[in-house]
Parts: C-alpha cells; structure tokens; sequence
C-alpha cells in the first residue's frame, strides 16, 4: 500500500515539476517575425497575444537603421534598445503578463507599430 502511495506522489511531483519547470507547452507560446526595411520601416507592425504567452518577437533587419530609428524596443515588454543591423536577428523573448497595447518604438519613443496582450 504505501508503495502504491509513493509511486503516486512522484507521479504527482513529476507532473507539476515538468509544468513548473520544463518545456512550455506549445500551445503558450508565440513565435512573431517582422522584417526591418530602411523604406518601410518594420513589416507587419501589428500584432495580438494572449496574456500569460511566452513570446519570442523576432525583427530581421535588411537593413541597417539609421537616425533616430536606427534602434528598437518594445516599452513595458521589452525596455532594452535594440540596434537595428542589416543581416543580424534581434530577439526579444518575453512573457505577455499584462493586458493592453504596447507601442514598438525606437529609443525615443518614436511609435512604428503595437503589440496587442489580450
Ligand atoms: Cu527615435
């Protein structure tokens, strides 16, 4: 009997261990691709998640910035400026944790685009 109790209560732990810790479930995860172009700026500049998805936002430049656009973030999502250069991916992994729109802006704040968390 109390075997049977222990092989229970590992099940449960590996369970909540692996919900806890491991691999996310596709099913909460968001992949987002943009393309940076010098003449068009970011493409397509809007997007939606759901609360509480792991989002893995991904801008490939082909170009590199310049001026004042020549960097990106996402307030509130991701705070850290990113250098828009031609050939080189920037990733902002982030989990959606509250809902409403945040604006894709350069480092000043300049808006080119939203992302929506529902
Ligand atoms: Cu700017």
């Amino acid at each position: 009997m109390w075997k049977k109790n222990i092989v229970a209560a590992v099940l449960i732990i590996a369970a909540f261990h692996t919900r806890a810790y491991g691999n996310p479930s596709p099913d909460t995860q968001e992949t987002l691709t943009t393309v940076y172009s010098a003449a068009g700026d970011i493409n397509p500049k809007s997007f939606t998640v759901k609360t509480g998805h792991k989002v893995h936002f991904q801008v490939n430049p082909k170009d590199t910035g310049s001026g004042c656009m020549s960097d990106i973030m996402i307030p509130g999502l991701w705070n850290k400026p990113e250098l828009l250069v031609k050939g080189k991916p920037v990733v902002m992994d982030f989990v959606a944790q509250k809902p409403g729109i945040y604006k894709i802006t350069c480092s000043m704040g300049v808006s080119r685009g939203e992302v929506i968390v529902k």
